[in-house]
């Protein structure tokens, strides 16, 4: 079911929901204004930017824009800027919390589809996914062909130990319901990339309800910066995290990431 601002604005103010969304920032001075611009306002509360110590004008050029802007002490990586920006957004009251990469690589308005089931009681946590969306977000748009080889590996074997039935799990568009993030210890979480599918492993462990729906997706220089040898990094990493939910479920060895904050 697809969904406009206009149909879901009664449904955010009925249950007075505060939608905040958070983006992880790194030298994204060519693609934040055109990212900032697709995020539907009417519907969102707030803008929050994370930046991780950028050397562009990233900053700069947020504030212009009337985004709120968090700086990171150091640079701590895209894991370390997430737990950043959900922090704030916990503290600043967000019902829903949804998070975007600000490379303009996934498209913003698609943001009241992606928290329709969340705000309909149905689903928990929302990813955009570029699976679902066709061949033209992703090879033929330009996605390399090792990125989308291990994203299906990836993909496969987490279905089968996480068992949340996604198409992928290695998007930059996801949305969450407040008390996922106010349940799950993300500060036990890495600091780096594999930040991400951390999280939803948690997702699986704390029995919370993943859904997803079809994006669109582009390519271009600044919007996948990633290279291969860390892509192998977040993949090996991506795979351990799955095991340790399998140790962790036969009580084999315990890990304080799958129990509550
Ligand atoms: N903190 C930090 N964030 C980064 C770094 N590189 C990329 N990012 C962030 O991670 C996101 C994903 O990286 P990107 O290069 O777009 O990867 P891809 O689109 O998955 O191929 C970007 O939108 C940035 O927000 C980095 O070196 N440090
Ligand atoms: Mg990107």
């Amino acid at each position: 079911m697809m969904y406009n601002s206009r149909e879901i604005s009664p449904l955010l103010r009925c249950e007075m929901n505060k939608v905040i969304v958070v983006m992880p920032a790194f030298n994204a001075g060519k693609t934040l204004a055109k990212t900032y611009q697709d995020i539907p306002k009417d519907l969102v509360s707030e803008v929050v930017l994370g930046d991780d110590c950028s050397r562009d004008n990233t900053v700069e050029l947020a504030l212009s824009l009337g985004i709120k802007v968090l700086k990171t002490p150091k640079n701590l990586g895209y894991g370390g800027n997430q737990k950043m920006l959900y922090n704030e957004a916990l503290k600043a009251g967000a019902d829903v919390i949804v998070m975007i990469h600000p490379d303009w690589q996934y498209d913003a308005t698609k943001i009241p589809e992606l928290i329709a089931p969340i705000l309909q009681g149905k689903k928990d946590v929302m990813l955009g996914s570029r699976i679902l969306g066709g061949r033209a977000g992703t090879l033929a748009g330009g996605m390399p062909i090792y990125k989308y080889i291990s994203n299906r590996f990836l993909t496969w074997a987490e279905n089968l130990i996480l068992k949340l039935n996604l198409s992928e799990y290695h998007t930059g568009f996801r949305a969450f319901r407040r008390r996922v993030l106010e349940t799950i210890p993300i500060e036990l979480n890495s600091d780096d990339f594999v930040f991400d599918s951390e999280i939803l492993a948690e997702t699986a462990a704390f029995g919370f309800r993943a859904g997803e729906i079809p994006i669109p997706c582009r390519y271009f220089s600044e919007a996948s910066e990633i290279d291969l040898w860390r892509s192998i990094v977040y993949g090996l990493q991506t795979l351990w995290g799955c095991l340790k939910l399998v140790l962790h479920r036969s009580n084999i060895k315990k890990f304080a990431q799958f129990t509550a904050r």
